[in-house]
């Protein structure tokens, strides 16, 4: 079995390495233009230029949940995308949204630059009943995410595009269900893939229909927000602010106005970050059931697109 490994943000060697001990047997090599045909490949962001010279690949493996970056390239119909089902993001996602929206209706950034000034003041205690959260996209990562923020005993509502029931959330869908989840939602996390359907879906409309004193949390991808309907409309007062991990452009481009807006918090696409042994565990697994001829999960529906 031939395995190829494409991806231009990390080094190679110690996924070799690890695909090496879980595989032992496979022949595991860094693609290059020209490289032999191969049984599957494990990328990010590839080049259509790998895909087209490996018609023969019999699954492609995403190193990430989110394939957005796959969608636009033409990949044979036979081939299996599969993209990662948790492998350990969905704690990491669970802590940073949560340590988001903590920070938020505790004040603790307030609080932060009243100690560096050497000011002790209190503020008057928020009731977490008037931040109800609503989490949009309940998958893999959103159902973990509003399971660990009703331990908070914050109100939960969940979004998604067919019906889901999370115990103790309220679950609402699709478009019939969008403006009353966005009407009783005050922190609005976005958990949904990048598609068709989801780009450019945070909005004046949609951002302007959270609660007065709305705040978001942005953990899935920048072109889901409309930047400048964002900044308006926490310049006018509607929205308190916002914690965003990612961006239209990564890396955010020096001269973009969120660098310096006060009102936002943000991170350089970390909240859940591809953890390389449970990775690699979850693809080694993954490609052992497809060689028994069984089925696996996370494999993508590209009519959807997630
Ligand atoms: P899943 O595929 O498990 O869940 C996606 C959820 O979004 C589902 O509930 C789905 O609805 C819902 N959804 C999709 N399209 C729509 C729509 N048009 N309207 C309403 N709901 C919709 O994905 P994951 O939870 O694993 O990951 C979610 C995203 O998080 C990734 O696609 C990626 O972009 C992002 N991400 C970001 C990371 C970071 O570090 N910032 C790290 C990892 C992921 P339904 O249930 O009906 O199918
Ligand atoms: C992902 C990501 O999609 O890291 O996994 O953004």
């Amino acid at each position: 079995m031939r395995i190829l490994y494409h991806a231009n943000i990390t080094k190679p060697e110690p996924w070799l390495a690890g695909f090496r001990a879980a595989l032992p047997g496979a022949d595991i090599a860094v693609w290059e233009p020209g490289a032999p045909p191969a049984d599957y490949a494990v990328v990010w962001a590839p080049p259509q230029q790998l895909i087209d010279e490996q018609p023969g690949l019999k699954a492609i493996f995403n190193t990430g949940a989110g394939v957005d970056a796959l969608m636009p390239l033409r990949i044979p119909p036979n081939t299996l995308l599969v993209r990662l089902d948790d492998a350990g993001m969905s704690v990491q996602m669970a802590e940073y949204v949560c340590h988001a929206v903590i920070r938020h209706v505790r004040e603790l950034d307030l609080y932060e630059a009243d100690m560096r000034q050497g000011n002790w003041t209190f503020r008057k205690p928020r009731d977490r009943r008037d931040f109800p959260c609503g989490v949009m996209g309940l998958g893999v990562l959103g159902t973990r995410v509003a399971r660990a923020l009703q331990h908070f005993e914050f109100p939960v509502l969940g979004w998604s595009r067919t019906p889901r029931q999370v115990e103790g959330v309220r679950c609402l869908s699709g478009a019939g269900g969008f403006d009353e989840f966005l009407a009783a939602t005050r922190v609005l996390v976005c958990l949904l893939p990048l598609t068709p359907d989801t780009r450019d879906l945070l909005d004046r409309r949609t951002l302007g229909k959270l609660m007065k004193g709305g705040y978001l949390v942005n953990v899935a991808r920048g072109g889901q927000v409309v930047d400048q309907d964002l900044l308006a409309l926490l310049d006018e007062g509607h929205l308190a602010g916002a914690t965003l991990d990612v961006f239209r452009d990564e890396p955010l481009p020096p001269e973009h106005p969120f660098w310096r807006h006060p009102k936002l918090t943000l991170t350089p696409h970390t909240s859940a970050r591809t953890l390389r042994d449970e990775t690699i565990a979850q693809i080694a697994g993954k490609i052992r059931a497809l060689e028994r001829g069984e089925p696996v999960a996370g494999v993508v529906d590209r009519e959807r697109g997630y």
